[in-house]
């Protein structure tokens, strides 16, 4: 038995669905932008593959843009198509019943167990074509024993590809990887290791481990595990635990201050709420949702039942400095979990 994670990953996502909603574009250059064409503001959000050929490509302005391909047509996002078409498509992937870890608005990862790489190619192919037959949309998978090596693997295989890397060639496929293709290794971290001359993947064995640990954080222990071809990053879907959460969109921000300042706004209203309903809880978590739609989740297991406003306050603060903020974070929330009705209990206290 081969226990292995499929990742998947459309295609030029919000491209390909604007290709759909008007199909006399899928043959010419196109991206989409989050402002109009003339707006100066805008930034590329993504590119088909025709314009990538030119150097059209997710981050660079919309002006830059038009330097490199003239007759680029940009499209103006149109999050409410991306986001019914998504949904559809996390249903097609769901009603496989593999464990499903959501990582974006176009990516999955599944667990599979299977008996031989035949099997794994044949359920990739299988979730590929229903994809297609269902919305349009093209996707890509890489397999392999961890979700890490299947997520380089997807990229590797785009567009329209499916790329197996087996167990035992995961040593050989990922040491010489630029580790600017390693995902969670943030811009930030890339300059650190780059100043060190660490260009490639193995080359972070040449960095002392307190070193590696201080640019890294616990992602060290990962990334050197990774480095010998040692991948155990499987698919872990969203705990279902009873949980209550408040949550908003705000003006991207990568600082913790205003981090903080939207956490209290949020905390009051959730706190009003639980106190209300005589809700207790046991942990505390909080959510960011980046510009690009990935997201990081952080939270905290208690000493036992807290009712107080405080705990929450101090420990989305705490959670606050641990989230990851290499890009600016356009989505927060807050949530308290593992909660309890205080209803009809005495009170100790
Ligand atoms: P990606 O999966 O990174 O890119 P993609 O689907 O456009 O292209 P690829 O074939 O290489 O997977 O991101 C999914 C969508 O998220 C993308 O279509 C647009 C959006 N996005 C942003 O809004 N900002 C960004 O910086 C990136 C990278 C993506
Ligand atoms: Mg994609
Ligand atoms: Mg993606």
């Amino acid at each position: 038995m081969l226990s292995l994670v499929l990742y998947i990953d459309m295609d030029y996502f919000f491209a390909a669905c604007e290709e759909l909603k008007n199909p006399s574009i899928k043959d010419k250059p196109n991206a989409v932008s989050n402002y109009d064409k003339e707006d100066r503001r805008g930034v590329i959000l993504t590119a088909n593959y025709i314009a990538r050929r030119y150097g059209v490509k997710s981050g660079i302005s919309v002006s830059k843009a038009l330097e490199l391909c003239k007759d680029l047509i940009v499209v103006k996002a149109d999050y409410d198509l991306y986001g019914s078409i998504s949904s559809k498509i996390f249903d097609i992937i769901r009603s496989y019943g593999y464990t499903t870890e959501i990582l974006s608005i176009d990516e999955a990862a599944l667990n599979i167990n299977v008996n031989s790489y035949e099997d794994a190619y044949s359920i990739a192919k299988d979730i590929k074509d229903r994809i297609f037959n269902e919305t349009g949309l093209t996707a890509s998978v890489g397999i392999a024993i961890g979700k890490i090596i299947a997520k380089i693997a997807c990229d590797e295989a785009k567009p329209n590809g499916i790329l197996i890397v087996k167990q035992e060639d995961s040593y050989s496929f990922i040491k010489d990887k630029s580790i600017e293709k390693i995902p969670g290794v943030g811009r930030r971290s890339l300059e650190e290791l780059r100043k060190l001359g660490v260009e490639r993947l193995s080359e972070i064995n040449k960095i002392g481990y307190i070193k590696l640990k201080s640019i890294l954080g616990s992602y060290a222990d990962t990334l050197i595990a990774l480095s010998k071809g040692i991948d155990y990053s499987k698919a872990e879907p969203s705990s279902e635990a009873r949980s209550i959460s408040r949550e908003k969109v705000i003006e991207p921000t990568d600082r913790d201050e205003a981090l903080e300042k939207v956490a209290e706004e949020l905390i009051d209203e959730l706190y009003d709420y639980i106190s209300k309903s005589s809700i207790a809880y046991a942990g505390v978590g909080v959510k960011a949702v980046y510009q690009d739609f990935s997201q990081s989740v952080k939270s905290s297991k208690l000493n036992g039942l807290h009712e107080d406003k405080e705990t929450i306050v101090e420990t989305s603060k705490r959670l606050i400095r641990q989230l990851p903020k290499d890009k600016p974070i356009r989505k927060f929330g807050v949530r308290v979990y593992d909660i309890r009705s205080m209803k009809g209990q005495r009170k100790l206290f």
